[in-house]
């Protein structure tokens, strides 16, 4: 399940409730009875799972993510794969509650925590490494496993509230284990306003975009997944984390999603689950930052910023004002570490392209819009060219590079059928298989491509 889908079951069923809600009010008032109304919240259900993301250079790597239960109901719980980040969860304006419902299909316990609101506990009481919760140390040995309360490995589920929600951005993910279970994609937005269009108080927006930043370390993940992770293994800890992957919204570019800002004024949303500090180079150096870690600046502390610092597990609130159409165009918004390749290779990473006015054309439908699509005419969302050519494998049957799919492109291709050659895995699967055969024919005698990342 992709992230725009598990956004607008959110809503859809925050819509459905609300509606309830409304009805139970409209009822309580014709029945002309002071009934208590049923507790307003929003309940959401999640399940912590493993799946696997593929980068633009071909590589899968397995992450641990929140997948949406689809059908709200824990105890059933079909097929759902996790996405990175996990679901957008949007309160409802006015809905003080959240209960997150979680059950854990992991190895390992899991929690959740929300950085900067309060859950709803009269004590906040940490598990301890030896599994024991208690607000008391049980030991001297014992260290902090868990904030709060976990819901078992294998299965097991926990119920996670918080009734006084504040208005603003922030990060949702595990509370255990942080340093491996957030970095593995245990992690995503929670955004909740004080108002209709209203991110805090007299701080008004038109439409909003959540930019997320993370990063992978490919070689953690690796280690964390095969349970090679820890005391006596032969990745002991993070303190050699090398992320190779900087994401923003779980995928690099060029397979990051645009976004559109204007007319009037666009809130970005800005967080960074990521273990290493980052900041955010805005195209203009127009950006207005409201808030930090949910906390809106005071009068006169509104700052303009072109490298917005976004410090490791926090966020931001930056406004934009557009006026449409004078300043319909695009620009990039960057990483400020200028982390911008995958890998290695160029260009890459953290980089989204934000357009002013009006929305981007993405003739092949596949959620890449034209500006930076390696395949322009061939959907390929997750942007793999395994051979760094600027075309993405999914229209690049053009093996020795001279522009055309010819005779020697022909030659090229039989003796990879049925190997694991990922430049003639034009599908992606792992294979050169029937498929890849069905979708190389029509490439003969075409030239390569076309993509906008190649002449
Ligand atoms: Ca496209
Ligand atoms: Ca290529
Ligand atoms: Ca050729
Ligand atoms: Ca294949």
């Amino acid at each position: 399940m992709n992230n725009k889908s598990s956004r607008t079951m959110i809503q859809s069923t925050r819509r459905a409730r609300g509606g309830a809600r409304r009805l139970f009010r409209a009822l309580a008032v014709a029945a002309g009875v002071a009934t208590a109304l049923p507790a307003l919240g929003q309940d959401v259900y999640l399940v912590a799972r493993q799946g696997t993301v593929t980068m633009p250079d071909g590589v899968k790597v397995v992450i641990w993510g929140f997948a949406q239960d689809a059908d709200a109901n824990l105890a059933t719980v079909g097929s759902e794969l996790p996405s990175l980040p996990g679901p957008v969860i949007r309160v409802p304006v006015g809905d003080p509650t959240l209960r997150i419902h979680l059950r854990n299909d992991l190895q390992e316990p899991v929690s959740i925590v929300i950085n900067g609101q309060d859950e709803a506990v009269s004590v906040a009481t940490p598990v301890w490494t030896d599994g024991t919760s208690s607000v008391a140390r049980p030991g001297p040995a014992a260290r902090v496993r868990s904030f709060t309360h976990e819901a078992a490995p294998n299965g097991g589920t926990a119920v996670y509230t918080w009734n006084n929600l504040k208005p603003g951005t922030y990060l949702y993910e595990s509370g255990t284990h942080p340093a491996v279970q957030v970095q593995m994609g245990l992690y995503g937005a929670m955004v909740t306003d004080a108002g209709t269009g209203l991110a805090y108080a007299g701080k008004n927006y038109d439409q909003d975009a959540i930019l997320l930043f993370s990063e992978i370390d490919p070689a953690l993940h690796n280690a964390v997944a095969t349970h090679n992770y820890g005391p006596g293994t032969a990745m002991t800890s993070t303190i050699d984390y090398a992320p190779k992957y900087w994401l923003v919204n779980g995928k690099p570019f060029p397979a990051t999603s645009a976004v559109t800002m204007g007319p009037g004024t666009t809130l970005l949303r800005l967080l960074n689950a990521g273990l290493d500090n980052e900041s955010a180079m805005l195209p203009d150096g127009q950006g207005e930052v409201i808030a930090v870690d949910g906390r809106p600046l005071g009068a006169g502390l509104e700052r303009y910023f072109d490298a917005i610092p976004l410090p490791a597990g926090s966020t931001r609130d930056v406004r934009i004002t557009v006026n449409c159409p004078a300043d319909a165009g695009r620009g990039l918004l960057q990483g400020g570490r200028l982390r911008l390749s995958n890998n290695g290779h160029a260009p890459g990473g953290m980089m989204v392209n934000l357009y002013r006015c009006n929305p981007p054309v993405d003739s092949d439908s596949d959620g890449i819009t034209d500006d930076q699509d390696n395949c322009l005419l061939k959907a390929n969302a997750n942007q793999v060219d395994t051979d760094y050519d600027g075309y993405g494998n999914a229209c690049d049957g053009d093996f020795n590079n001279n522009g055309i799919v010819d005779l020697g492109d022909i030659y090229a291709f039989i003796p990879m059928i049925g190997t694991h050659n990922p430049n003639g895995d034009f599908n992606g699967n792992g294979i050169v298989d029937l498929a890849d055969i069905y979708a190389f024919i029509p490439m003969i005698g075409r030239p390569v491509g076309p993509s906008a990342l190649a002449p």
